[in-house]
């Protein structure tokens, strides 16, 4: 069976009470948060074995993390914890135009990752390792470990999903993102956020300018998603829901698009099983939601346009 690795930073959050500046919230609720851990969770609960490396403090926010990501059947035995630095953390600001995550991860124990968790047997024999434009910004060593990753021949697909965060990118050059994503085999990214590290979001451009993984996902915010291959185009329209909190919705996507990558289903049900697992996150305030029930998901999948 397949095993899939996702590698990064994960964090505790802070979701508020309710929408509003920070200054005026009552309360947070506690939670879990981080790219790649998202799309462990995602691939886990679609029944792919997936597991999250990275590292943690060895305090609550930590120990809650492996706790949360192992309940979630994520595996967490190569999880490093640190005991010279915190678990890093991000608060949640809901305005009305969206959320805000303010980051606490400056010097945190998952911006320590380094080149030597290359050696980690969780990458060992791995069918897919995941990884994202938001650990190469986190710290000179996690730079390194990603760029060397990238580099070092391997076994299985690698995926890289872009996550533009400007925020961690003020002290680094971006410019550096265009070669990790094109030593990929598969990169996700929102036209969006391509159009402001590349300059274009329109599929075909892009894919002049990333000629390197076999397949480009592009996601034009939540309308639909055209996966470029060497075969063709392909779009697919995203599901209609109602919308409550957009924060996970890409990580979610990735797994479902991921897990029936590793399946082996054409690329219409892979974007599928990416809008099924988007549309869970998109319905709940938190990073993750609950997959739709296996039936569902099964019907959807081959449903005709008309009816999807
Ligand atoms: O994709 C969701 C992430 O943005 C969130 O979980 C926090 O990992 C995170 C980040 O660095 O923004």
């Amino acid at each position: 069976t397949p095993r899939a690795v996702c590698v990064g930073e994960t964090m505790a959050a802070l979701l508020p009470d309710r929408p509003g500046p920070l200054e005026d919230v009552p309360g947070f609720r506690s939670s879990v948060g981080g790219a790649e851990a998202n799309v462990a969770r995602g691939l886990a609960a679609l029944g792919v074995p997936a597991a999250w490396l990275g590292r943690v403090g060895d305090d609550g926010f930590g120990r809650r993390i492996v706790r949360e990501l192992a309940a979630g059947g994520v595996d967490t035995s190569h999880v490093v914890v640190d005991p010279q630095r915190p678990t890093g953390l991000y608060v949640k600001e809901t305005g009305p135009d969206g959320s805000v995550l303010h980051y606490y991860r400056d010097g945190s124990a998952g911006s320590a990752l380094d080149p030597g968790m290359l050696e980690s047997a969780a990458l060992r024999d791995a069918s897919l390792v995941h990884l994202s434009g938001i650990t190469p910004a986190l710290s000179d060593d996690a730079m390194a470990f990603v760029t060397e990753l990238v580099r070092r021949p391997r076994t299985g697909l690698l995926s890289f999903d872009l996550n533009w965060r400007p925020a961690l990118w003020r002290d680094r050059d971006p410019g550096v993102l265009g070669d990790l994503l094109n030593a990929a085999d598969l990169v996700l990214l929102g036209a969006d956020e391509a159009a402001e590290v590349f300059g274009t979001g329109v599929p075909r451009k892009l894919r002049e300018l990333l000629p390197g993984p076999r397949a480009l996902v592009v996601k034009d915010a939540g309308h639909q998603v055209t996966v470029v291959t060497p075969e063709g185009a392909h779009t697919e329209p995203a599901l209609r829901v109602e919308i409550v909190d957009h924060v996970g919705a890409g990580d979610a996507f990735a797994a479902g698009y991921l897990a029936a990558t590793l399946r082996g289903y054409d690329q219409r049900r892979r974007l599928r099983l990416g809008h099924l697992m988007a549309a869970s996150t998109l319905a709940v305030p938190g990073d993750h939601g609950a997959p739709p029930p296996p039936g569902r998901v099964a019907a959807l999948l081959d449903a005709p346009p008309a009816e999807w």
